[in-house]
């Protein structure tokens, strides 16, 4: 666009960045989030409002050019891309957001691709650090979307994908891929625009081969670092396209990203070469679940109520299958009936239970369980010992004490939730089926532990029924 923009259009821009940067920040903390997201979106509205005039004014300054601004078809594009996110928004339950956000990186990526590439077919002789932007942005934008997409199937479960696609020597494939890109995008700097082409065929094997190998625990991580891809990407087409919020906006999401991959890699204890290069096996090792499930021993909801009747200090472990049962209701109602018999009731939150980050803190405030009450994993953990009742409601990978015992387990060295530490464990979940990373977990047939076998919601709200008649 012109370099000379209007100062409105300036001052738009600088208010949107503003908006961007403060509402992440609102974003960190639950109490603050929800106002930090609706900074976004309106930060967003006058980005692209800014973005219209910018194209209208640059348009009419060049009218003999061969730029086109057409407000009909960016009409159109807002309205079908609204209409697509509120439908998504309203039907995406929330144990698939880790899909949409998949997908949602993936389209950012596709994006940052489409739009280098119509830059390159009206400048095909730009300067070179134009050029250099160009090849960037087709480079990242195609990994983004093909590896997106490509997590997005393994976390759909799409049959196809249970094993990765044979590619011999990942590592050597993947490092040559890139040479290669990096090859094109000297050609295109050269003068040989064409080279985008190739470039992107590249590039998009490259986001196919490095996603490959990679699924189980570590899926969290991947859509984290694409979701960082997918910021740089767009801060390259921003210097394509000399458009200053988008420099800024898609830095801040590449950083954000990035962050919460360290964030989420040091919470599984593994390193992001690791995750990346060192491919995990889901369910690979260890004894066969009906040796570890032996001695199990099943409770009924009367049986837990007695546990609870005299408990002092009780921790709720929430995991994924209290977000599939939309147990967070009944669980508040249990503890706030615990608390009017006198016990203390807290939350143990692993940094990733569920199926995102921060999935339980989301769904317990939806219950308006107070924050409070919400204790992190390195927090609770060293006081486990005084706790007379832990109820682990829907939670498997994150109690699997597996992770501190079996160095060839796809969990080993994550820090879990030490739930075994407590006096007592009860276990809600249907069946004695595994968790996320498919391996069996000899909590449940601890010594100090029960499992009582109930859809997390049904047998919440049996137990606190079967409570309220002790
Ligand atoms: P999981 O290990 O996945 O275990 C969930 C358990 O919930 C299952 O064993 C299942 O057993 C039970 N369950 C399912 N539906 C239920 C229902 N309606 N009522 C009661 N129980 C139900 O969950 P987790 O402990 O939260 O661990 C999370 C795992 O997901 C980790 O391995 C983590 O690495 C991975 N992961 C995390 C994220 C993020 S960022 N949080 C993203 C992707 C993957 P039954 O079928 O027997 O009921």
């Amino acid at each position: 666009m012109d370099e000379s923009l209007p100062l409105l259009t300036k001052f738009a821009y600088l208010v949107a960045s503003v908006l961007f940067i403060v509402g992440l920040k609102a974003m960190s903390h639950p109490r603050t989030a929800v106002r930090g997201n609706l900074l976004g979106v309106l930060g967003m509205v006058v980005a692209i409002g800014a973005a219209c005039v910018d194209g209208w004014v640059y348009v009419n300054r060049h009218p003999d050019g061969d730029a086109d601004f057409t407000p009909f078809y960016i009409g159109l594009g807002i309205v079908v891309g609204s209409v697509i996110g509120f439908v998504l928004a309203r039907k995406v339950r929330m144990t698939q957001m880790p899909q949409m956000v998949a997908l949602l990186n993936g389209f950012g990526g596709l994006a940052s691709v489409l739009v280098a590439g119509g830059d390159l077919l009206q400048n095909p002789s730009a300067a070179w650090d134009g050029l250099i932007a160009s090849g960037l942005s087709g480079l990242v934008g195609a990994v983004t979307f093909w590896g997106s997409l490509l997590a997005y199937g393994k976390l759909e479960e799409f049959k196809f994908l249970e094993r990765p696609l044979p590619v011999p020597k990942p590592l050597i494939v993947n490092i040559l891929l890139l040479l290669a890109c990096c090859g094109l995008i000297g050609l295109m700097v050269a003068g040989h625009v064409w080279a985008y082409l190739p470039l992107v065929i590249l590039a998009s094997a490259l986001g196919i081969t490095l996603v490959n190998p990679i699924g189980g625990a570590d899926m969290p991580v991947v859509i984290a670092l694409l979701n960082s891809y997918s910021g740089v990407a767009a801060a390259m087409t921003g210097f394509v396209i000399n458009n200053n919020v988008l420099i800024i906006s898609g830095s801040l999401v590449g950083a954000s990203g990035i962050i919460l991959s360290q964030l989420m890699c040091k919470a599984m204890n593994r390193s992001l070469a690791n995750v990346m290069f060192g491919s995990s096996q889901t369910g690979a090792s260890g004894p066969a679940a009906d040796v570890v499930y032996a001695k199990v021993r099943s409770v009924s909801a009367d049986d837990v109520a007695m546990m609870l009747d005299s408990a002092q200090r009780v921790v709720v472990v929430p995991g994924y299958g209290l977000a599939v049962a939309q147990a967070q209701h009944a669980v508040r109602d249990l503890a706030r009936l615990l608390e009017r018999r006198g016990a203390t009731v807290e939350y143990a939150i692993h940094p990733v239970a569920g199926r995102m980050p921060g999935h339980m803190n989301v769904l317990l405030a939806e219950a308006d369980v107070p924050y409070e009450q919400l204790k992190e994993m390195d927090a609770i953990n060293p006081t486990l010992e005084t706790v007379d009742v832990a109820l682990v409601i829907g939670a498997n990978d994150v109690v699997n004490p597996v992770a501190r015992t079996d160095p060839n387990s796809p969990i080993a060295g994550m820090p879990i939730i030490d739930v075994d530490k407590c006096r007592t464990v009860v276990v809600i979940k249907r069946s004695l089926s595994p968790g996320f990373a498919k391996i069996p977990n000899p909590l449940f047939a601890a010594d100090n532990a029960y499992v009582y076998f109930a859809d997390a919601q049904a047998g919440v709200l049996a137990i606190v029924q079967a409570l309220k008649n002790v």
